[in-house]
């Protein structure tokens, strides 16, 4: 065998074990092998085609479903070259598709620690699909490879012509279902992730088409790029100037894009993106930029007199409240840190971002004196609110402290100590809350009944949500705190099981909760706490058999499995006060026989639910009429 053989054969070798290590441990090349992972495959070439945008060669990507679920997408960028490599021995073109470039992308975390290579995810998907075919425009031909899990199985051939100034890449690949626990792919999730990365990339045009059984289509192509990302994150919420304030730069080959806007509500929305990935964690690149905010800020307000020589400095906090943000930054070889290796470490991305978000926006205040009052004074009403706050909590915790942390009175607490064993009920009324607390299991259920309405704290300051009874009951016999005191370790129920009538009331009363501890305690949902019970919208009795329906279809299927006639007694809950406490427990609360349903979060979409929330509990009525409309299929139930 001549050596030339030798080194081709050990170099196949090591392609095929290199796609195998991704076939036998795929999580450490695209996270999960769940929905998520699935649609990573997506974000994955995608990404490949946005890097030729940002090299400034394609302007428009198409990503289509198709009706097999196999995914297209196809870029106008220079296509990927079909020449020998001499190194390799072989294309470039399959050299991408099947080589796996420097290691996962995916640290510990399951976090993509890489971006702005070419091609670096590409023979991973194909790793993962069933087959993938690969067509190029160049040249006034259109070169085409196909694949089978990872392995060629038609090489790289001209199979027809096309217009010599068609330039791209097409990429059809099907996920393999040997390997992905779920394999239908969601048009909303891909919609919220490719609207994300056209607002991340300005003037790239993304089309994404559902071929599926409903055809859907939708363009995203954004001329001010993060800027109007900034204006969708406070669509539903009133801004309080009309410009969004926007700074660009590069240092120490960091560049830097920044773009903010303050709204009238107490909370603040800051998402940080490193080479187009969000950072849920942040990083340098956020401490820059809450560095320079709070020092820009405090500088002009001084020197402007607008803060009086006896008057504290602004904190972060005050100056941020009602912030919506957009940090990214692009940088060559990002660097993670921490226990999820998920917070960037480069000290340049902080000094970038710093030195950038300074000099512009103290230039911008210069030039905008009316805005940067308006900012200033709204920070300074903010202090003294945060202040009034601190002095009702202080009391609050005072009086914990007095009581010896008293539980609230309304609370039945159960006897367990281990937080793992135990759950909290949080039911709507004080009848329900009777039921419940006869039927629950002492030991491990604890009920807490609310009364009346909860306070929507989406349209309320801090002093007015301290204040509030219902919301203090929770903070206290949750036992973790809130904000940065808050404590998960301190948790003294794993499960918070939300427990509402099955109509529009509860539905509402639900959101107004879920609201609650997604501003408060956003980890308690991220890290998979809170359930939402479902209690029975039907009872059927026949014979003195009793079967109950938790939705109109299956009351149809137990109708027609039992027969429809006139001796069916069928009992339609309106609430869950109708209920005694035996059919409480058995349906909606015994443990072997209830349905939970677990309120999850992807941080990769936390910008989505934080406009969802906004959309639906905020007080503009236009955005939420849409909302409401657009996703009526999932809101049939509520009679607008
Ligand atoms: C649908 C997915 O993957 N688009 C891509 C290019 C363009 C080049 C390239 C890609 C060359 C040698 C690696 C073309 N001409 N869309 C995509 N478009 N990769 S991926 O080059 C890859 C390198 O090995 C490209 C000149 N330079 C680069």
């Amino acid at each position: 065998m001549s050596n030339n053989n030798q080194e081709y054969n050990a170099n196949q070798i090591q392609i095929l074990e290199g796609l195998e290590a991704v076939r036998k441990r795929p999580g450490m090349y695209i996270g999960s092998t769940s929905s998520r992972g699935l649609h990573h495959l997506v974000y994955e070439i995608v990404d490949n085609a946005v890097d030729e945008a940002l090299a400034g060669f394609c302007d428009t990507i198409l990503v289509q479903m198709n009706a097999d679920n196999s995914i297209t997408v196809e870029d106008n960028g220079r296509g990927i070259p079909v020449d020998i490599q001499e190194k390799a021995g072989k294309s470039a073109l399959e050299v991408v598709f099947t080589i796996l470039h420097a290691g996962g992308k995916f640290g510990g975390g399951g976090y993509k620690v890489s971006g702005g290579l070419h091609g670096v995810g590409a023979s991973v998907v194909n790793a993962l699909s069933t087959w993938l075919e690969v067509e190029i425009y160049r040249e006034g031909n259109v070169y085409h490879q196909r694949y089978e899990r990872g392995k060629v199985t038609r090489p790289v051939e001209i199979t027809g012509t096309c217009k010599k100034s068609k330039t791209g890449t097409k990429v059809t690949f099907l996920p393999d279902d040997t390997i992905f626990e779920e394999t239908v792919y969601d048009y909303d999730i891909l919609k919220q992730r490719l609207r994300e990365t056209a607002f991340l990339t300005k003037n790239l045009k993304i089309v994404l088409r559902d071929d599926r059984e409903e055809k859907k289509e939708k363009t995203f192509h954004y001329e001010g790029g993060i800027r109007q990302f900034v204006e969708y994150l406070n669509k539903s919420k009133t801004a309080l100037y009309e410009k969004v304030v926007y700074c660009e730069g590069t240092k120490d080959k960091v560049y830097v894009e920044v773009a903010f806007q303050h709204n009238d509500s107490f909370t603040e929305s800051t998402y940080t993106f490193v080479n187009n990935v969000i950072t849920p964690e942040g990083g340098t690149h956020l401490s820059g930029f809450k560095n320079a905010l709070t020092k820009t800020f405090n500088d002009y307000a001084r020197r402007n007199k607008l803060l009086k020589e006896n008057e504290q400095n602004l904190s972060g906090d005050d100056i941020r409240e009602g912030l919506t943000a957009i940090v990214s930054i692009k940088i060559e070889d990002p660097q993670f840190e921490g226990q999820t290796k998920q917070k960037l470490g480069n000290s340049e991305a902080r000094g970038a971002v710093d030195t950038v978000v300074s000099e512009q926006v103290t230039y911008f205040l210069e030039q905008n004196p009316t805005i940067a009052k308006i900012i200033c004074d709204k920070a300074i009403l903010a202090q003294r609110a945060r202040a009034a706050a601190r002095k009702a909590r202080d009391l609050t915790r005072r009086k914990t402290a007095l009581e010896s942390m008293a539980l609230p009175g309304k609370l039945a607490d159960c006897s367990d100590k281990n937080p793992e064993n135990c759950e909290i009920y949080i039911v709507e009324g004080d009848s329900a809350g009777g039921s419940a607390k006869s039927a629950r299991s002492r030991s491990t259920q604890a009920i807490l009944p609310l009364r009346g309405k909860i306070l929507n704290v989406e349209k309320a300051s801090l002093d007015r949500i301290f204040g509030n009874a219902e919301i203090k009951a929770m903070i206290t016999a949750f036992g973790t705190g809130i904000h940065e005191e808050f404590d998960i370790s301190k948790l003294r129920y794993h499960k918070i099981i939300i427990m509402t009538d099955a109509d529009v009331d509860g539905a509402h009363i639900s959101t107004l909760l879920l609201t609650f501890m997604y501003r408060f305690m956003p980890d308690l949902i991220k890290q998979g706490h809170v359930y939402l019970a479902q209690p029975p919208l039907f009872k059927v009795e026949k014979n003195k058999k009793v079967w109950y329906a938790y939705s109109d279809v299956e009351l149809d299927n137990i109708l027609k499995e039992i027969g429809r006639d006139n001796n069916n007694k069928i009992q339609r809950y309106k609430g869950l006060g109708e209920m005694d406490a035996e059919q409480l427990w058995e349906t909606t609360m015994d443990p072997e026989k209830r349905i939970l349903k677990r309120v999850m979060m992807d941080e990769e979409m936390e910008s989505e639910v934080d406009v969802t929330f906004t959309t639906l509990m905020g007080d503009k009525v236009e955005p939420r009429r849409e909302f409401i409309e657009a996703n009526a299929e999932y809101v049939k139930n509520l009679d607008i």
